[in-house]
């Protein structure tokens, strides 16, 4: 079976290192898809969880592999630390062949448009001014995803299809109260004001991919539950994939459903 190729392929919040990781979803999806660039937009690997509780299976470092693999084969490989890998800032800058660490990157799409791309996390004002929030919120996000996994295990083998307990949570918020939108706001305002065409982005674990006003705004969500993957076709066209989110699957659905999923998925950085 040939790969899928793909001009551009952008993926964030993958918080390899932690259990909710969906390190074997995202180890299929990087085995059947090549692309002349890859971005890591950030969170790639989880250190603030490292740091509490060790965890890493062999399957986290072959996702590692996979990557380095492809950079020697000829992928430009981009990795914008996000706030779970700062510790990868102190790169920022530095080229290693094919791979480039950097703050943020400004794509250029094949049919000529410019693409701001980072993380994000500086537009989020919870992390930025109440990390202790944060530290609380990761703790009880984390409880929240596992619960979720066991609930989904048991629907599924009673033959109910995957639910979100937090998408089913957030579809009670008002739109206007939500830090999502707040957060979306906040990173095409900044997007605007550098004039750019777009910005592609990662931080809440929402995927996106819609207009917002004249701009296009793109979030490439999580592995750690949509399992989303944004991508740039050869013609410059921006599209969603999905893995479907088990730890089998890496079966790519519609955009449609990409839309459903992006409407599911967290609401937590
Ligand atoms: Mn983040």
């Amino acid at each position: 079976m040939t790969n899928v190729r793909y001009r551009t392929i952008w993926i964030s919040d993958v918080h390899l290192g932690t259990r909710e990781c969906e390190a074997e979803a995202l180890l299929a999806f990087l085995d059947r898809h090549d692309c002349d660039y890859l971005y890591l937009v950030g969170d790639i690997v989880d250190f603030w969880r490292l740091r509490h509780v060790p965890y890493w299976p062999q399957v986290h470092s072959d996702v590692i592999r996979k990557v380095l693999s492809k950079a020697r084969s000829g992928t430009v490989v981009t990795l914008i630390p996000g706030n779970h890998d700062e510790y990868l800032r102190r790169f920022c800058d530095l080229q290693l062949g094919n791979l480039m660490v950097t703050k943020e990157a400004v794509h250029r799409t094949a049919d000529g448009r410019l693409l701001l791309v980072l993380h994000g996390d500086e537009f989020d004002v919870v992390t930025r001014y109440h990390r202790w929030v944060l530290w609380l919120s990761d703790a009880s996000y984390a409880a929240l995803v596992t619960a979720n996994r066991w609930l989904n295990r048991a629907r599924r083998a009673l033959g109910f299809g995957h639910w979100s307990l937090a998408g089913s949570i957030k579809r009670r918020v008002p739109p206007a109260m939500s830090f999502v939108h707040a957060f979306e706001a906040a990173v095409v305002r900044e997007a605007a004001r550098r004039r750019v065409a777009g910005v592609v982005c990662g931080h809440v674990h929402v995927a996106a991919l819609h207009d917002a006003g004249p701009l296009v705004y793109a979030n490439t969500g999580d592995w750690v539950e949509s399992c989303t993957t944004l991508v740039e076709h050869h013609d410059g066209r921006l599209e969603m994939l999905v893995a479907s989110g088990t730890r089998r699957a890496a079966a790519i659905v519609t955009a449609r459903a990409a839309a459903r999923v992006a409407d599911d998925a967290e609401q937590i950085a």
